[in-house]
C-alpha cells in the first residue's frame, strides 16, 4: 500500500492507511463507520463479524486517512478462515502508516494487544491506543499500558455509537500521517465494490436473525448485480451453508426465515446505494467453502 505513494508536493496535506486493530468485537467497525459518516462496515454484537480488511476513506481539508478496518485477532487457530482472518490482521500492520489498537474499556488491556503492540513495534510503526466503549465505563477509566514495547503516541477513550472523542482520534491520527498528496479523490468512500458491500448487508441480517454457530459457517455470494434498470438494482445472492440441517434453519418455516433476512437485508442496502433494491435470496449447502483456500478468496474475505 504505502509504497505505491507518489512523493509528496510540498503542501502540508497529509495521508496514510491506519490499520484499526484488536480482538473481535472491540468495536473496530463502528468507530470507522462512525468516523466515515456511512455504514461501510457491517457491525453486531457477536465477536468476528468482520472477514477481511475494508478500506474506508476519510478526506478533509487537511489530511487524507485510510482506514483498513481488520477481522479481531484472535488466538484460535484452527480453521483455516480463522488463518486467514490473522493473516490479515498482520498484512494490514506491517502496510499501514499508523496503527491503532483498540481496546475495549470494559475489557482492558489482554494477551492480543500486546501481540498486536508487538508487532506494531517490529514493523517500526507509529502506534495510537484507543479505550473504546467509554459509555460504558466510568469517566476516569482510560487503558492502562503494561511495562513493555514502544510507548504509544497517544493513549485516548472514545465512543463509537456516539462519536464522543472521535474529533480527538481524528486529529492525533492526522498528525501522525506522513505528508502526502490525497491517493483517492475525496469522493471515493472505499475500495470494495457495492456489489460486495450488499452481500455483508445479507451477512449482517444472517448474524442478528440467526443463533450462536451458524453465522460463523455461513458466507454470502453475491451472483447477480444489475443495475440496467433506471429505478431499481436487481440483486441475486447465494447464502451459502454447510449443511442441510443449516439450510433449513436458515429457509425457515415455508422460507419465513430467509423473507425475513432478505426484508432486512434489503432495507440495508436501500439505505447504502440510497435506491430501490430487489434482492432475491438462495440458500445452497456448500460444505466445502470453509475449507478452501481459493474459495475463501473468492468470496472476498482474504
Ligand atoms: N456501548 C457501546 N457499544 C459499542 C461501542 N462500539 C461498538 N459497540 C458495540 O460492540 C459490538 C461490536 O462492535 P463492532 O464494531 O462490530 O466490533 P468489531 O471490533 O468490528 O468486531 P469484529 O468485526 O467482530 O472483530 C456491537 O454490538 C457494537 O454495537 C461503543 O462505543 N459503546
Ligand atoms: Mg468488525
Amino acid at each position: 500500500m504505502s509504497e505505491s505513494r507518489p512523493p509528496a508536493a510540498g503542501s502540508d496535506f497529509r495521508a496514510g492507511f491506519v490499520a484499526i486493530l484488536g480482538p473481535p468485537n472491540a468495536g473496530k467497525s463502528t468507530l470507522m463507520n462512525r468516523i466515515l459518516g456511512q455504514k461501510l462496515a457491517i457491525v453486531t454484537a457477536k465477536p468476528q463479524t468482520t472477514r477481511s480488511h475494508i478500506l474506508g476513506i476519510h478526506t478533509t481539508d487537511t489530511a487524507q486517512i485510510m482506514f483498513v478496518d481488520t477481522p479481531g485477532l484472535h488466538d484460535e487457530n484452527t480453521k483455516l478462515l480463522n488463518n486467514a482472518l490473522n493473516e490479515a490482521v498482520i498484512d494490514a500492520a506491517r502496510k499501514c502508516d499508523v496503527g491503532v489498537i483498540l481496546v475495549d474499556l470494559s475489557k482492558g488491556w489482554q494477551d492480543v494487544h500486546e501481540d498486536l503492540r508487538n508487532k506494531l513495534s517490529e514493523f517500526g510503526k507509529p502506534t495510537i491506543v484507543l479505550g473504546t466503549k467509554s459509555d460504558l465505563v466510568a469517566e476516569d477509566k482510560n487503558v492502562v499500558l503494561p511495562p513493555g514495547a514502544a510507548e504509544p503516541l497517544a493513549i485516548l477513550r472514545v465512543c463509537g455509537t456516539s462519536g464522543v472523542g472521535t474529533a480527538e482520534v481524528e486529529a492525533a491520527i492526522a498528525a501522525a500521517l506522513p505528508e502526502s498528496p490525497p491517493l483517492y479523490d475525496e469522493d471515493v468512500l472505499t475500495d470494495r465494490p457495492v456489489r460486495w458491500l450488499a452481500g455483508e448487508l445479507v451477512r449482517e441480517a444472517v448474524f442478528e436473525l440467526l443463533g450462536q454457530e451458524l453465522p460463523y459457517s455461513m458466507a454470502v455470494d453475491v451472483i447477480k448485480y444489475d443495475e440496467s434498470s433506471s429505478d431499481l438494482v436487481r440483486i441475486d445472492a447465494n447464502i451459502l451453508v454447510m449443511r442441510d440441517s443449516q439450510k433449513r434453519i436458515v429457509v425457515g418455516k415455508g422460507g419465513a426465515m430467509v423473507k425475513k433476512i432478505g426484508i432486512r437485508a434489503r432495507k440495508g442496502i436501500e439505505q447504502l446505494i440510497d435506491g430501490r433494491v430487489h434482492l432475491k435470496l438462495f440458500v445452497k449447502i456448500d460444505p466445502k467453502w470453509l475449507k478452501n483456500a481459493k474459495r475463501i478468496e473468492e468470496l472476498g474475505y482474504h
